[in-house]
């Protein structure tokens, strides 16, 4: 059975992709599968908060438009999965869209596998579930969750998200030829509980250019994190650590390759308001905008919106070789809107302090400020006013986006009622979640209010656009 889909109710996000109501969190699955992207999702069936995990499922053609579809996964009475169907992962097992997830059967984590019909609409789980009986012996872990799942030649390999007590978190590697019988390889890599938390939850490894990456979200840090680095003798060596999202709000990010060989990431944005306005609210959870992952010269990850997002964009206003300085007038004095996109291009050298303010009532008691620094080379988004609501979240959310030179500044921002995604010149990230209480916070305003040195703040192009819905 499919369920209606909840009414708009002004938080509720427009484009982004969330279940018709209740609970999601992480995306499971991720899979492009005979022209279809596939969306499985941690998703509670019954209620907005965290409780029963099944595989939510839904579909799209594009990338934009989804179509909900039934639950793929139930939690089976007296088998592994008794407790719940938790994460996992999706792949094209010789011809066949093969999951492997981790079933619950009171405190045990068990790797369990499930096979899709030739249209995945229908996932049958293996009869001899589950696939490991118990996590290695002889390693005291914290965890034994979540599976990323990789072939090189005749072997099937698989990391699953641990940790080692008093050490850090870990992913220990499998390797199987027929994707049933699965032997322990080893430690895959291993950090440390102070600096990257005890258990590493999600974990996702793909090569990236000519590099690996390792995509975590470690307990107790409460935000993915990825490492670049180097991969031999089924050891990841990380070269270089980042975090995925500087917002808030990302957590459990999971990445797949498409039909034409795209990396493209989805992420949980989790909510930033009390689980009492959650269940009021009768949904909670939504999925982040499709990224696509490159790596960057600077041996980063960059993440982009895909382009087939552009088919959303409906009216749009242009504005071409603006100087701002303090005291200017509000470029975006007639937007009224909380579903758009605003791309904005400035100049190299910006002596100044850029806001972009969005979702502002009238008379400013509600807004939220994005802005750059160009002096400490920081984006940062400034929550404590973006609600009248005193039970939101205030927090300061910043990240560092220092430019060279000779480097122009690309905002690329997408705001979807809650939802607010900044995508800073590919590779700094920042998504968090607001909650304005008036029906009149749809007002935008960009200038800038700090300058210096020459003060030189040239906008190069901006553009807005209306986002249309996509239900
Ligand atoms: N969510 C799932 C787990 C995973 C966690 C349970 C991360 O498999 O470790 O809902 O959000």
């Amino acid at each position: 059975m499919i369920l209606d889909r909840l009414p708009r109710d002004g938080q509720r996000p427009q484009y982004h992709y969330l279940p018709p109501r209740h609970w999601m969190n992480d995306p499971n699955g991720l899979i492009h599968w005979r022209g279809e992207y596939h969306f499985f999702y941690q998703h509670h069936p019954y209620g907005a908060y965290w409780a029963n995990m099944h595989w939510g499922h839904a579909v799209s053609k594009d990338l934009v438009h989804w179509q909900d579809l039934p639950i793929a996964l139930y939690p089976t009475p007296d088998s592994a999965d008794q407790d719940g169907v938790y994460s996992g992962y999706a792949f094209n097992h010789n011809g066949t869209p093969t999951i492997l997830y981790t079933g619950v059967r009171s405190h045990a984590q068990l790797p369990c596998l499930a096979t899709g019909d030739d249209t995945l609409r229908t996932v049958t789980k293996y009869e001899g579930n589950p696939v490991i009986p118990a996590p290695p012996a002889g390693l005291d872990l914290l965890g034994f969750r979540d599976h990323s799942v990789w072939q090189e030649g005749e072997w099937w390999y698989q990391v699953i998200g641990s940790g080692i007590r008093g050490v850090g978190g870990a992913t220990l590697l499998y390797r199987s030829r027929n994707i049933v019988d699965w032997e322990y390889v080893g430690l895959h890599c291993v950090g440390s509980s102070l600096e990257t938390g005890t258990m590493w939850e999600c974990p996702d490894f793909f090569p990236l250019g000519d590099k690996y990456v390792l995509v975590l979200s470690p307990i107790p840090l409460g935000k993915a994190i990825y490492f670049v680095g180097r991969y031999a003798n089924h050891v990841f060596t990380p070269e270089k650590q980042w975090t995925v999202d500087n917002g808030n709000s990302v957590y459990a990010p999971l990445s797949f390759v498409d039909e034409n060989g795209r990396r493209i990431l989805f992420s949980w944005l989790r909510e930033g308001r009390s689980g009492e306005a959650q269940i009021k609210a009768g949904w909670s959870g939504v999925a982040s905008l499709p990224r696509l992952l490159t790596l960057g010269e600077d041996g980063f990850v960059h993440q982009e919106p895909v382009p087939e997002l552009q088919t959303l964009r409906g009216k749009q206003k242009t504005w071409e070789d603006v100087e701002l300085a303090v005291g200017g007038e509000n470029l975006l004095a007639s937007t009224s809107s909380s579903t758009f996109e605003l791309l904005a291009e400035f100049d190299a050298h910006v002596n100044c302090i850029i806001q972009l303010k969005v979702r502002c009532s009238p008379d400013g008691d509600e807004e939220t400020i994005i802005s750059y620094n160009g002096d400490y080379g920081e984006l940062s988004v400034r929550c404590a006013e973006s609600s009248l609501d005193p039970a939101q979240h205030r927090e300061l959310q910043r990240g560092m986006l220092p430019l060279a030179a000779d480097e122009p500044l690309r905002l690329h921002v997408f705001v979807d009622n809650s939802v607010i995604e900044i995508f800073a010149n590919g590779r700094t990230v920042l998504t968090t979640r607001v909650y304005p209480t008036r029906a009149d916070s749809m007002g935008a305003w960009l200038g800038v209010v700090s300058q210096w040195g020459n003060g030189r703040c040239h906008l190069k192009r901006l553009d807005v656009w209306e986002l249309a819905g996509i239900w």
